[in-house]
């Protein structure tokens, strides 16, 4: 059963986020600054539009922490919206001003974006009321709630890192035997890329110049991966136990990911058995290990010790300068979608996001793992399954 839990709230350009991370044990020291360094990283990435410049994300806690220190209760926490300063008068909680908020009316949707089709399913004629709630903003939130669960990884030894494998139609030269942890390691976070291959950083900046010149976006590839990840977490006893299927659905989740595959999966498809698995080896040193990846450190839904490696698809940000052919709801006449003021590409972030949701679901997994309230009986019971995995 899942052990953590995450509720963010707030308006993309409402007063502030607000971010609950339930299930964390008592006695996690939390370095707020390694929280605000992600929400940094997240700010950061050549493509993003005006509001980047605006806003300048930080946490503020606000329950849950005493002397930096986890209690066992729901660990909360804000993140002003510096931008709220001129929405005021439409995106007031209580109230608003009729001719702000006409003067912001979405009517015409954006093909691609959430503004229709929640529009029908929530009956709101001004389709602000959704695009609110779908933007990207959200993820702040979530880069802060996985900044908590990474240093409980970090706790064991686990680490998360991202980089960018291709954006547009540039891609990072894929190496033989595929990407590695080893090559997310290499990224250079000061990067505005964080390419996993920086040699293709230039040509990105021209294809991002590019879009940006024809009022086009730009989608790209990620991958998020974390090291040393123990056998056992995760089940393969039930459908909804799998870390796989509880991975992908945590990284789907972001904003414009429309895929996400795990190792080789993709040209594992194309592949013969023969060619598609790891072999297992064993020795003194090392445990149980496999000569290969493939698998990207899932099997059955369960880690199998090795790596764990996620590639994630995300589509072009669908806010186009022109905007694309759309109806307007009033009057149901063909209209070019409305121009809201957006990013050109937003693959950079969606990196930082992504190790965010997986910090999440590793740290959720191993708690499920191991239980325990506090970070000296999670320790306790991590370092005796570990030892009896030697000893297997
Ligand atoms: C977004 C549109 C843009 C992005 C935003 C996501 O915001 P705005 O309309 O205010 O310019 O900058 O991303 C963020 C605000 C963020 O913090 O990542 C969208 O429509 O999803």
């Amino acid at each position: 059963m899942p052990r953590l839990g995450l509720v963010t709230a707030g308006e993309s350009h409402g007063p502030k986020l607000t971010g609950i991370v339930t299930g964390l044990p008592a006695g996690l020291r939390i370095d707020a600054a390694a929280v605000q360094a992600d929400l940094a990283r997240r700010q950061h990435g050549y493509g993003r539009g005006g509001r980047m410049k605006i806003e300048k994300d930080a946490a503020l806690f606000t329950g849950g922490l005493r002397g930096g220190e986890t209690l066992g209760g729901p660990v909360a926490f804000e993140i002003a919206n510096l931008d709220y300063a001129v929405w005021e008068k439409a995106m007031g909680p209580l109230t608003i001003e009729a001719e702000a908020a006409a003067k912001r009316r979405l009517s015409s949707p954006r093909p691609g974006h959430a503004d229709l089709a929640g529009g029908l399913k929530y009956g709101r004629r001004d389709l602000r009321d959704v695009l609110e709630r779908a933007s990207a903003r959200e993820s702040a939130a979530r880069v802060a709630a996985g900044a908590l669960c990474r240093q409980l990884l970090l706790e064991f030894g686990i680490r998360v890192r991202s980089g960018v494998l291709s954006i547009g139609d540039v891609r990072c030269p894929e190496p033989p035997g595929g990407f590695s942890f080893a090559d997310l390691e290499k990224v250079d976070e000061r990067s505005p890329f964080r390419a996993v291959d920086s040699s293709v950083e230039p040509a990105m900046t021209a294809a991002v110049d590019a879009a940006a010149a024809a009022g086009d976006t730009l989608g790209g590839t990620i991958l998020v991966g974390a090291s040393r990840v123990p056998a056992g977490l995760g089940a393969h006893v039930s459908w909804d136990a799998k870390l796989d299927g509880r991975i992908a659905q945590a990284l789907m989740s972001i904003p414009s990911v429309k895929g996400v595959s795990l190792g080789a999966a993709v040209a594992n498809a194309f592949s013969p058995g023969s060619k598609a698995h790891d072999p297992i080896g064993w020795s003194a040193a090392r445990g149980f290990f496999r000569t290969s990846n493939r698998a990207g450190g899932l099997e059955g839904g369960i880690t199998n010790g090795e790596n764990l490696l996620v590639t994630l698809y995300q589509k072009p940000i669908s806010t186009l300068r022109e905007g694309l052919p759309s109806v307007d709801i009033d009057t149901k006449q063909p209209h070019r979608a409305q121009y809201e003021r957006s990013d050109v590409t937003a693959v950079p972030a969606c990196g930082v996001i992504a190790e965010a949701m997986l910090a999440f679901m590793l740290a959720d997994a191993l708690l499920e793992k191991t239980g325990g309230d506090s970070m000296a009986e999670v320790k306790r019971n991590f370092d005796g399954f570990v030892a009896a995995q030697r000893a297997f």
